[in-house]
């Protein structure tokens, strides 16, 4: 196919994502017509800054008896409802290659970026956001030692199933490589074998000199949206130097992971003048013997927001049937993030 400007911002094509080695739909002539403008603005209710109410709140008794600590900065707990669990033996069931399954060992823990419980990660000052930073990291260090992989994530919103608007995320440790994780393994290896470079390394050398879909960048990191994003304002983040894992930043690093969230996160919210909801997560080497030289740490957010604070794009139909779609480009996307201020709608 010739390589013509127009074309993947007019006709429909399906775009390649070489870090899962799936693809998406993109539809942008459904977009044609200029954005209206028009958004439906949701009524800001104000949290209050303790909620009695709230198991996450300090001080507070969660569901099963135990008692937050006075907690003032990050505070870490062992999920009361866990998903995987520790002592779980690797027992297999194997009664036909077409019915197998395998016990796994894990943990899964909740972090409080906050002891406030009206704050999200882009109101909080960029020190508090180190905090978090650091609290993802020694997670990532401690859990790592007895997990082949770590898993951390935010599920931010109420659209996103999100419990409690606490701000918090939490922590899935497990001895398995999880799907999404094992695409990435095997995507990023077979890159490296073959070029001798690590994959994300080679593609955000791409898009800074292209720069059309960067949104955020400074010193140490990089957010843009990916040439293969799925979700309309999909983000991915990377850093500029090569590193493996959450745990092995380091210290200017952080700091300056902390400002690109502020920021970034920050736009996601003035997008619709609404909290902006999202599943984001880390995705790191696996930690395990052998050489994983080819990873390199980045974060997916993967919010579901289309138009408005209230529409939502669904992830139905087609795509759960054939693949994923989306009509906005990502370069429209960016375009939009790119635009907007670097100050809080609230604090506007
Ligand atoms: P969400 O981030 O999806 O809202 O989940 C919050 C987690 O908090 C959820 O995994 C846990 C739930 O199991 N939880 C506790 O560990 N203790 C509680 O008292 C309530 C909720
Ligand atoms: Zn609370």
């Amino acid at each position: 196919m010739k390589s013509d400007p127009l074309f993947l911002s007019e006709q429909p094509h399906r775009r390649f994502n070489p870090l899962s080695g799936e693809w998406v739909l993109v539809s942008p002539q459904r977009t044609q017509r200029p954005w209206l403008g028009q958004v439906e603005k949701t009524v800001i209710e104000r949290l209050p800054a303790y909620d009695p109410e709230c198991y996450l709140c300090p001080g507070n008794e969660r569901a099963g008896g135990a008692r937050n600590p006075a907690y003032t900065h990050t505070y870490v707990f062992t999920n009361d409802f866990s998903a995987l669990l520790p002592e779980v033996p690797a027992t297999k069931y194997e009664a036909h290659s077409l019915l197998h399954a395998k016990g796994v060992p894990g943990t899964c823990r909740v972090i409080c970026f906050s002891p406030r419980h009206d704050l999200t990660l882009p109101e909080m000052s960029r020190e508090e956001i180190r905090g978090v930073v650091d609290a993802w990291s020694e997670q990532s260090r401690e859990l790592g030692n007895a997990y082949r992989w770590v898993q951390v994530f935010e599920n931010k919103g109420t659209i996103m199933g999100c419990s409690n608007p606490h701000p918090h995320g939490q922590v899935w440790a497990l001895d398995a490589l999880p799907n999404e994780a094992a695409k990435e393994e095997s995507h990023q290896r077979a890159y490296s074998a073959e070029t001798g470079r690590p994959l994300l390394m080679d593609y955000l050398e791409l898009e800074v000199k292209l720069s059309e879909r960067v949104v955020v960048e400074n010193e140490g990191w990089v957010a843009l949206a990916p040439f293969w994003a799925i979700w309309p304002f999909e983000m991915l983040l990377l850093p500029r130097h090569k590193v493996l894992r959450l745990h092995e930043l380091e210290d200017a690093e952080r700091d300056s992971l902390a400002d690109l969230l502020k920021r970034l996160l920050t736009r996601y919210d003035n997008l619709f003048e609404a909290s902006f909801p999202y599943s984001m997560g880390w995705h790191g080497a696996p930690n395990q013997e052998g050489d994983f030289s080819h990873w390199q740490l980045h974060a997916h957010f993967y919010p579901p927001l289309l138009r408005s604070a209230t529409v939502k794009k669904f992830m139905v139909g087609y795509e759960m049937l054939a693949e994923a779609q989306r009509d906005l480009t990502p370069e429209q996307a960016a375009g939009r993030l790119r635009q907007l201020p670097d100050l809080h709608y609230h604090q506007a």
